[in-house]
């Protein structure tokens, strides 16, 4: 019987290092012999990207909270479906650039949708599906905005003020505290070395710890 892939989750504020630490564990995976598959929130799959892309589009049109958090969501259904579920039944890894957890930090944190009301589209979208490890890249809002900003226009998210950023750190940290088995906090204002040995050394337990691997 094929045993279920690992499903990691990387998690934080703009411009700590998800894209980049993503990458690392990859390549740290790669090299213990796990061929793991990385893909994205929102977005995974055509259909998912398409969502994507009028999610962060900048537009002169207000865009409702409730529209919002519905377009997250069918995004996460269709690659959780097409894509994530098939891939960890067929005995693959799974890294992902973000998840349900943006939601909670995003649009619960920052816009201030109510918890209950993310938790029952998680419960419609997901059933007890969760992530298996979830790496929270931490860092002031400040490294991370001055890490991001200079590369060109912003999307609609990074247009948003300061404050907007510190309610997401300070949901993502809650969340985390609440479970601190599932969630790996990483300080992401070390280093770029520092903080991908981290993720490296991460992945190494896990591999240890599943016994797979060559
Ligand atoms: N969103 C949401 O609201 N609700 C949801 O449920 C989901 C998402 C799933 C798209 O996400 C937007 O969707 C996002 C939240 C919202 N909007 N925002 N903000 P995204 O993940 O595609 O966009 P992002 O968070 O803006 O990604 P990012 O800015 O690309 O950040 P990153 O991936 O964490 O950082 P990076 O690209 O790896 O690194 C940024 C730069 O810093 C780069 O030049 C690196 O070389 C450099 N870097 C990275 N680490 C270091 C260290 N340690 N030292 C020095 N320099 C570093």
């Amino acid at each position: 019987m094929t045993t279920r892939g690992l499903f990691i989750t990387f998690e934080g504020i703009e411009g700590v290092g998800k894209s980049t630490q993503i990458r690392a564990a990859a390549a740290a995976l790669e090299d213990l012999g796990i061929d793991a598959l990385v893909t994205r929130e929102p977005g995974g799959t055509p259909m998912a990207e398409s969502i994507r892309e009028v999610l962060l589009a900048r537009r002169d049109e207000p865009v409702h909270e409730t529209t919002e958090l519905l377009l997250m969501f069918a995004a996460r259904a269709q690659h959780l479906e097409i894509l994530i579920r098939p891939r960890l039944a067929a005995g693959q890894w799974v890294l992902c650039d973000r998840f349900t957890d943006a939601t909670f930090a995003y649009q619960g944190g920052g816009r201030g949708v109510p918890r209950e009301r993310i938790a029952q589209l998680e419960g419609i979208v997901q059933g007890d599906f969760r992530p298996d490890h979830v790496i929270l890249l931490d860092a002031p809002v400040d490294v991370g905005m001055s890490r991001a900003r200079h590369r060109g226009e912003l999307d609609r998210f990074e247009q948003e003020a300061m404050g907007f950023f510190q309610r997401i750190r300070d949901a993502y940290l809650a969340r985390a505290r609440l479970d601190p088995q599932r969630y790996h906090i990483v300080d992401a204002a070390q280093s770029l070395e520092a903080v991908s040995g981290a993720v490296a050394s991460f992945m190494q337990v896990l591999v240890r710890d599943r016994g797979q691997g060559s």
